[in-house]
């Protein structure tokens, strides 16, 4: 028998095909479609690793495969700097689009300070939530907690989740300073209520051991700084009491963020809203405390032992998207928050075991310090079947990631100082920025086209504890990065006008 089909039904049914076709499956709420097309972003940053520290930029002592692969199957970017040559700046500016430089406590910070970042700022998460984003912090924080006099034994507020994380599993501060326990959504995780925490920089508790006084306790011995409070055997930066239960296996930090980066991700794939996680990752940081998979593995030392660590861990974590089904729905941002330090305060043979690496490549100077190789760091973005493998010299700075993600979403919503670089983060334009000032501990300098200028600075070349030259000078000093990467001579002498012209511009900019 023949089906009579009556030809109302068929342009219905085609009706619904091409409308199909035209909007994707449309809900009643019109919002959700629209959140649904939106990437996820993955931001990776590490802690110190410089810019010759991957095989992809240059390092052949070492071999990042993971690393590499972001960089060669994404935009590797050449020309990319965090906005400091120093932890606390550099974050603050990444998720506020601010300059480090107009916040007076954006400084290294010690593990009680206050939050840096006000509960009213806006930040990239904050912005992000404005179009259904959902949230999550993994990894190293140190943007401060609290309001000051922070109680570590009840929820400490405010924090990563009242300036826009929905999800917060982070250190305080850097793995040398103390507390050295994880928190959760404001909790210490792990604490039990009879062994309460208590945490001081300025003085010990009464009878509690210190790198200095107990060397007998110590398993890392301490170079410069890192003698005050003795957790696991190493001697960290400021004191602390009791919380014994909660306090971090050094040689698991690794592993146990990875879990917490994973099972965001897992939790996340299949929801309605897309999410964005900022995965700060500890490594290459000190103290470097390889898991004992990696112990050896570099022929480095722990420096390098870490630095294959994060690699692995970076590996693992794009896997995770790939078995969640969500690989060519997220855009992965790569980068360094400032450059590479070998001895950072502890005997562990960075220096001694460095042979032929070179951490900065050919660039002058590294962290603390105002030369290229403080503040230009590795930089990849990586959107499986979105962004085409390419190499951009287009100047950055992690500052403009802020703009460039509210464009990629949708939103309106501006920061001072970040500009919108969305195309050249695509590889679609090596348009990049004309100028941009630079940071090392409060000390600016302006980067404007090929050319740095730094102003005379106080202070002595070379910081001899961590073996640095910071860039301090009582002249001025004019490099041209193009022919001149290593910023070997100084032509302000032979370049007056240029030196006149970036010096009235400086003052411009910074308003001094
Ligand atoms: C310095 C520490 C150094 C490191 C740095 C912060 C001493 C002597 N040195 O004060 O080891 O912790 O602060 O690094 O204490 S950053 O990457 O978080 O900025
Ligand atoms: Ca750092």
């Amino acid at each position: 028998p023949s089906i009579e089909v009556k030809p109302c039904l068929i342009r219905d049914l085609f009706a619904a095909i091409f409308f199909t076709l035209l909007f994707g499956c449309k809900n009643e709420n019109t919002g959700q479609t629209e959140k649904r097309m939106l990437p996820n972003i993955v931001i990776i940053y590490l802690d110190d690793l410089g810019y010759g520290d991957l095989s992809a930029y240059g390092a052949t002592e070492l071999q990042t495969p993971n690393m590499d692969g972001l960089a060669n199957e994404g935009m590797k970017f050449t020309n990319t700097y965090a906005t400091s040559a120093t932890c606390t700046p550099s974050r603050y500016a990444l998720l506020t689009g601010i300059y480090p430089w107009r916040n007076e406590n954006a400084k290294i910070l010690p593990g009680t300070a206050p939050l840096l970042i006000g509960v009213d700022q806006m930040t990239v998460p904050k912005m992000l939530k404005t179009k259904g984003y959902h949230t999550g912090i993994v990894g190293k924080w140190h943007l401060g907690l609290g309001e000051g006099n922070v109680d570590w034994n009840q929820r400490v507020s405010p924090g990563p989740n009242e300036v826009g994380f929905d999800y917060a599993y982070i250190m305080a501060a850097t793995q040398d300073r103390v507390p050295t326990v994880y928190i959760e959504n404001g909790l210490v995780v792990g604490l039990e209520a009879d062994d309460p925490i208590l945490v001081e920089y300025d003085k010990n508790f009464e009878g509690e051991p210190t790198g200095l006084d107990n060397p007998e306790l110590i398993k890392m011995k301490w170079h410069h700084g890192h003698n005050n409070s003795i957790v696991n055997g190493i001697p960290r930066i400021g004191f602390m009491k009791g919380g014994e239960k909660a306090k971090w296996v050094d040689e698991d930090m690794a592993d146990h963020f990875l879990i917490k980066a994973q099972e965001y991700i897992r939790e996340r794939k299949n929801e309605e809203n897309p999410f964005f996680l900022y995965f700060a990752m500890q490594q290459p940081h000190v103290p470097r405390t390889p898991h004992p998979r990696f112990v050896g593995k570099s022929g480095m030392g722990p420096r390098g032992d870490v630095i294959l660590e994060a690699d692995w861990a970076i590996g693992e974590l794009l896997k995770t998207l790939e078995e969640a089904g969500i690989l060519e729905n997220t855009m992965v941002i790569f980068s360094s928050d400032n450059g590479p330090v070998l001895n950072d305060g502890y005997y562990d043979e960075a220096v001694e075991k460095i042979g032929n690496h070179k951490p900065a490549g050919i660039l002058r100077g590294g962290k603390y310090s105002l030369f290229e190789a403080g503040t230009k760091v590795p930089f990849m973005t990586y959107w499986k079947g979105k962004i085409k493998p390419g190499v951009s010299d287009a100047l950055v700075s992690q500052l403009d990631l802020f703009a460039s993600l509210s464009k990629l979403v949708g939103s309106d919503i501006a920061a001072e100082d970040s500009k919108d670089m969305l195309s050249v983060l695509m590889g679609e334009t090596n348009q990049g920025r004309e100028e941009l000032i630079l940071e090392a501990t409060t000390k600016t300098a302006l980067r404007s086209g090929d050319y740095i200028m730094i102003p005379p600075y106080q202070g002595p070349a070379v910081n001899q504890s961590v073996n640095i030259e910071l860039g301090n000078d009582i002249e001025y000093q004019l490099y041209n990065l193009k022919s001149d990467p290593g910023q070997k001579n100084n032509i302000a002498s032979t370049e007056p006008e240029m030196l006149e012209k970036l010096k009235k511009r400086f003052e411009e900019l910074r308003g001094i």
